[in-house]
């Protein structure tokens, strides 16, 4: 039961940790990279939704549909330093924003021998080690303590582990922070915070605060919303030692499958587009939105094609 006088988390606001005039002081390159970043992930998802509602994608889906801001942002900050990934099981939209294989992950979806998985697996373990993006195994959180083993026997490189505020509530989540913490681990923790864990929002299964908890062990940490460029603008920031940002975000699709509860509390991609417009970039985010949905029907036609002779 919810006892909000004992509760310290965050109040849910699409504006929270927002810095005023952040998109006009950034780069035209950086918001475009961002926007880019966003509708190619958007234009895969839809495309997996359509597919698996013809019955040609049969696997595990988890889409991450309304969430793929978050690893824009990240990767448009940080992407140019070959990090490590880990990802979580709702992970198309980072393994596309850190260069992930595109064939291999359509072939994946499509159960073709090619996939990165050899087409057995689906969305959850989705993986390209060549760039250095680790696959998620299946235990929600596990990535958190690989993540730790992937700093602690690559000191000098940037790791980066993704994770769901369900995943936080992990007993080997929650001693992987301490671990990174005391042992001065180069990973950014991010926290992809959609309020559910299924179907349980987070006030019903605890009263304390991820971003808190982590200050508490000693990793520098921040709470915003899913707002590029202020995940970009934090995740630079926090680059090079132990640390955590938790970003609240709305998942548009069910936890698994492709049917919707009707609109998220607020939709990122209008209202990045909105911003696109206002900074003058209006003309550039049209044409980068349809590059995105030509790129992706070519990239699906051929795999298609694949499919209906193998
Ligand atoms: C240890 C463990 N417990 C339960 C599950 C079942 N399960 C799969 S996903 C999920 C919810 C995960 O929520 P969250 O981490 O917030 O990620 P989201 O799906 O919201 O992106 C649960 C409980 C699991 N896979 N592993």
């Amino acid at each position: 039961m919810k006892n909000p006088e004992l509760s310290s988390l965050t109040p849910r606001t699409a504006t929270l940790g927002q810095i005023e005039g952040l998109a006009n002081q950034s780069s035209p390159e950086l918001s475009c990279e961002l926007f880019r970043l966003i509708c190619f992930s958007r234009a895969f998802e839809w495309r997996v939704k359509a597919e698996a509602e013809r019955g040609n994608v049969n696997c595990l889906v988890y889409l991450s549909l309304g969430q793929e801001s978050i690893a824009a942002g990240v990767a448009a900050a940080l992407r140019a330093q070959k990090p490590w990934i880990l990802g979580q099981h709702r992970a198309h939209a980072t393994y596309l924003s850190f260069g992930g294989a595109r064939v291999p992950l359509v072939d994946e979806l499509l159960g073709l021998p090619g996939g990165c998985c050899g087409g057995m697996a689906g969305s959850p373990p989705i993986h390209d080690i060549a760039n250095r993006i680790i696959g998620h195994v299946g235990l929600i959180g596990d990535q958190v303590p690989v993540a730790a083993g992937v700093a602690l026997t690559n000191p000098g490189d940037q790791v980066i582990c993704f994770f769901g505020d369900g995943a936080a509530e992990e007993d080997y989540v929650l001693a992987a922070l301490g671990f990174a913490a005391t042992r001065r681990l180069n990973i950014l923790f991010v926290c992809e915070d959609n309020d559910l864990s299924v179907l349980t929002p987070t006030s019903v299964r605890r009263n304390w605060n991820i971003a808190d908890v982590a200050t508490s062990f000693g990793l520098e940490s921040v709470e915003i919303a899913d707002d590029p460029w202020l995940v970009s603008y934090w995740a630079d920031r926090l680059k090079g030692r132990p640390a955590l940002m938790n970003v609240k975000t709305c998942r548009e699709i069910w936890h698994v499958g492709t049917g919707n509860d009707g609109p998220p509390e607020w939709d990122r991609f209008q209202l990045t587009r909105e911003t696109m417009a206002h900074i003058g970039l209006g003309r550039n985010a049209r044409s980068i939105e349809d590059r995105a949905t030509a790129e992706i029907e070519e990239l699906w036609a051929k795999r298609l094609q694949i499919q209906s002779v193998s």
